[in-house]
């Protein structure tokens, strides 16, 4: 155990007045943004029993989320809609500080601490029935959140999911070159050029007005799906730090490359990488019994293909972030950034290969839902 950083939890769980004497602390090491800990508190369970009472502790990241401040207050408010349309569901509850804020801000190290929800999580999953609860699981946080209205929230993060920005922020940074790291990945490099333009698709039908915006949460790897472990129900939907408006296509593309892909998204082995259409067909079908009756036309037709856009964009954040020095997502090695920017690329080409077949599996399983519900 790091008896500094123990020591730094146990200060930050006196601010949220957390009670009982503070005993362990343990990473939870799936977020590549934010630092995420398990603490343990020793408590008295009322009989004169001790009991051990966790919490979930983050240390938010400010070069990632600039204004967490908002970001919190669009937590507290997509929570508390969730809370009062699912009275029963497990939820999210955000613990405050003497001065009645869920967050504590010191220095540069903004903190929060939310309930531990005992549970299990799913890095990767070729289980199918679990793939499609998780795909319900996002398919239902979006249904919940339609009538919510969009403009209460802030932008956590400007343009999270506008493909050409990031491509543009891509093109400037490589020519600027400013750590000379440029030349190493050329080959990687060329390949996102040459596909910017279908890359950019669902930008460009945002544009065009050709996609309604919605609430969506913008993240769905599937591990930010808990499950029960002992049921092996869908418990709640996490990491709510990027909802924001966007559209259907970013949270079901999002979901596919991580869910779907055969590997995990930083395999330093891509020959096994590409789109498991078994996986594809799950998750399609859970997230589509969910949504296929509110979902436009064009917006089933985007599907398919945001698995590719979504693996593209990634690559270009994993990319630009090596070349200016890998300030924003966490690297556990040396040229981490890389690794991840070429496993997306080994799943984008194989996505490219199948979009007819993940085509026709979304319009059937969009048809046999419009026809079951009505
Ligand atoms: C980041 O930190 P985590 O794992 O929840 C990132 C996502 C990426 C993902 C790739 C706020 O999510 O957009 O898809 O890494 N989150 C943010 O693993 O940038
Ligand atoms: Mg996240």
């Amino acid at each position: 155990m790091d008896e500094k950083l123990a020591r730094k939890l146990q200060q930050v769980g006196e601010h949220f007045n957390l009670p009982g004497p503070f005993f362990n602390y343990e990473e939870i090491h799936t977020g590549n943004v934010n630092h995420t800990y398990r603490a343990d508190y020793i408590r008295d369970d009322g009989t004169g029993m001790a009991r051990i009472k966790s919490y979930l502790v983050q240390r938010v990241n400010t070069y990632a989320f600039r204004d967490p401040v908002g970001l919190m207050d669009n937590i507290d408010k997509v929570t508390e809609y969730i809370h009062q349309k699912r009275p029963g569901q497990t939820c999210l509850h955000f613990h405050h500080t003497a001065d009645r804020k869920t967050y504590l801000f010191e220095g540069d190290e903004f903190w929060r601490i939310c309930n531990y929800v005992p549970s299990v999580t799913y890095d990767s999953c070729d289980d199918l029935e679990i793939v499609r609860s998780a795909a319900e699981a996002f398919g239902d946080f979006q249904m919940i959140l339609s009538e919510f209205d969009a403009s209460q929230l802030s932008y956590t993060i400007p343009d999270f999911h506008n493909t050409r920005k990031r491509y543009e922020t891509l093109i400037a940074d490589a020519q600027k070159d400013e750590l000379g790291r440029v030349a190493s990945v050329k080959e990687e490099l060329d390949y996102l050029l040459s596909v910017q333009d279908i890359a950019c698709r669902l930008t460009n039908m945002l544009d065009r007005g050709e996609l309604p915006l919605r609430v969506t949460h913008n993240d769905t790897k599937i591990n930010n799906v808990l499950f029960d472990e002992e049921t092996g129900r869908a418990l709640v939907v996490i990491d709510l730090d990027t909802v924001m408006p966007g559209l259907v296509a970013h949270d079901f593309g999002d979901a596919v490359r991580f869910a779907a892909n055969f590997t995990e998204e930083d395999s330093e082995d891509t020959s096994k990488t590409g789109v498991d259409l078994n996986v594809f067909w799950a998750f399609a079908d859970g997230f589509l019994s969910q949504t296929a009756n509110m979902l436009t036309e064009n917006e089933i037709d985007t599907l398919a293909l945001s698995g590719f856009v979504l693996a593209c964009e990634l690559a270009t954040r994993f990319l630009d972030d090596y070349i200016v020095g890998d300030k924003y997502f966490k690297v556990k090695k040396d040229h981490h950034n890389v690794i991840r920017t070429r496993c997306q690329i080994a799943l984008a080409k194989d996505m490219l290969k199948k979009l007819d077949a993940m085509d026709a599996i979304v319009h059937g399983c969009a048809e046999k839902y419009r026809r079951k519900n009505g």
